[in-house]
């Protein structure tokens, strides 16, 4: 738990969020920006400021893509979804702690913008 972490401080709860799923290890919440209508975070419990941290947790990068598929069947995303890790600068990363966009609901065109 990071103090100063906005999703950690979520996973703590004490920021309120839209959770959708919760494991011992991750938890996923709606975007409070969708971009499409299905738009969930999914997020591991411990600190990971990016995917190439997460990387170096295999037991963590697993339970954070088995949680993505599980939103997917939650969300009814029958027909395709996609899942993002933006990473650093040119990724447009914008919140530090590691978590996976599972977006879906509607075509989503050949790269989300
Ligand atoms: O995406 C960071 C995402 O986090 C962005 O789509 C908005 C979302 N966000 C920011 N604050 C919140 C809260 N409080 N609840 C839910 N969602 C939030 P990135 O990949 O870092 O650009």
């Amino acid at each position: 738990m990071e103090n100063s972490c906005l999703f950690c401080r979520i996973v703590a709860g004490e920021i309120p969020a839209s959770i959708v799923h919760r494991t011992g290890t991750t938890v996923a919440f709606r975007d409070i920006d969708p971009k499409a209508p299905t738009h969930v975070l999914v997020i591991p419990v411990a600190h990971h400021a990016n995917v190439v941290e997460l990387a170096a947790d295999p037991a963590a990068a697993a339970d954070v893509l088995a949680t993505a598929a599980r939103v997917a069947e939650i969300e009814g995303l029958d027909d395709g979804f996609r899942v993002i890790f933006n990473t650093g600068a040119h990724g447009g990363q914008e919140v530090f702690h590691v978590h996976a966009h599972v977006v879906g609901g509607a075509p989503l065109g050949p790269m989300l913008a």
